[in-house]
């Protein structure tokens, strides 16, 4: 039989085995068999329900280092909530320095107020720092289509003809930035490509044909430091904002702490009273206790009144970092997937993450 993939994620079809990808019933191929879809994006599609199934990082280098042997474009998507956790600074190498172009996803989550120079200006920073060279940056919003035609454009102008391959760590949007792309170039009218809140949707290599050339949707690498790939689906709608995000306000005086549901934890050890503007997803519950507290706060209602995560879900044990910040403008704390914390003033915090997602200090974004 000729290999059949699914169109959604990629997958060889199979009807053996249904706990492996690219799982469909004999009884439902056909004669011509074309669009086939596998039944975990089925249930996806139609029911929203997860099949939580992953590639292993070989697969994952495996279907990737094909990329290496062509001359291409690699566009790297990157998700704008989660920076740090979405840029893979090794990608160049894994794809024997093709050109890159990166594109900064999910910008509909930020603010109005952010000023896109300034968050472009922030994002060269944090690229350099990385020591990658793209040939150029750009902002996007897959869902709200915001510069898709400028974007579409310059990277065929790019590729000059040459494969674009569309990578990056999981869930930043790469599959649903190719079915925007193909409702506004291809008069595609649904989206071809099965996409999910969940991490890991994509498991092989997609080929679309588009111009003279193809596009390629990819799977995405599972990273380390990405906290979404340590979460479960009833955890990730929580940390995950759906719109806009309005910032919540505290006015906090030193010695106390905020709890970001059971995952992050700020405290403010030293400094004259201040605010703490926190960007979270809109659905996270932000507690706030006395220092004094906090520890046995946390150890009775972690999974309680501290959720995510929940019950019978693995707790995480919370790693701190202590942060004297002195600097005369506004500083973000980021808490690596969550969200980030904007403070002002001389002040000293510890800061508590999940212990592969290490918080920082940046220059505020707003
Ligand atoms: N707010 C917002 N969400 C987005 C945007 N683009 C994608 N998403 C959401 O991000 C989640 C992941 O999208 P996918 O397109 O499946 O991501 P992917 O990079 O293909 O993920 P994998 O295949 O798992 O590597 C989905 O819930 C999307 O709706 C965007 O521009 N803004
Ligand atoms: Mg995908």
């Amino acid at each position: 039989m000729e290999e059949l993939h699914c169109i959604g994620c990629g997958s060889i079809i199979q009807t053996e085995d249904t706990s492996k990808p690219g799982y469909v019933p004999k009884s439902k191929l056909t004669e011509e068999n074309e669009d086939i879809i596998c039944r975990r994006c089925f249930r996806l599609k139609n029911y929203n329900e997860v099949t939580p199934l992953k590639i292993t990082s070989d697969d994952y280098f495996n279907i990737i280092s094909e990329i290496g042997t062509k001359k291409a474009l690699i566009v790297m998507v990157i998700d704008i909530f989660d920076i740090e956790g979405s840029l893979i600074p090794q990608m160049p190498k894994l794809t024997n320095y093709n050109d890159l172009v990166i594109i900064a996803n999910k910008t509909d989550l930020l603010p109005k107020s952010v000023k896109e120079p300034k968050l472009l200006h922030h994002l060269r920073k944090i690229i350099a720092d990385n020591e990658l060279k793209p040939r150029n940056i750009y902002l996007m919003s897959a869902v709200k289509y915001k510069n898709i035609d400028y974007i579409i454009d310059e990277i065929t102008g790019y590729a000059r003809g040459k494969d674009i391959y569309i990578v990056g760590a999981t869930n930043v949007g790469k599959s649903t930035f190719i079915n925007t792309l193909l409702k506004s170039y291809a008069s595609s009218e649904k989206d071809i490509i099965t996409t999910s809140f969940y991490a890991g949707t994509t498991l092989n290599l997609i080929k679309i044909p588009f111009g003279n050339s193809s596009i390629i949707d990819t799977p995405g690498l599972i990273n380390d430091n990405q906290i979404t790939n340590y979460l479960s689906p009833k955890a990730l709608k929580v940390v995950t904002p759906k719109k806009e995000i309005k910032p919540k306000v505290f006015q906090l005086d030193s010695k106390q702490t905020l709890f970001f549901g059971g995952l992050a934890r700020i405290d403010f050890l030293e400094g004259e009273k201040t605010s703490f503007v926190c960007f979270t997803s809109e659905f996270m519950k932000i507690h706030r206790t006395k220092l004094e507290n906090a520890d046995d706060l946390y150890s009775k209602q972690v999974k309680v009144l501290l959720t995510p995560p929940f019950e019978n879900e693995d707790d995480f044990p919370l790693k701190g970092y202590t942060f004297n910040i002195r600097k005369k403008n506004k500083q973000d704390i980021v808490l690596p997937g969550l969200g980030f914390v904007t403070v002002s003033g001389i002040i000293k915090v510890k800061v508590y993450t999940r212990s592969n997602t290490i918080p920082y200090i940046r220059e505020a974004l707003i």
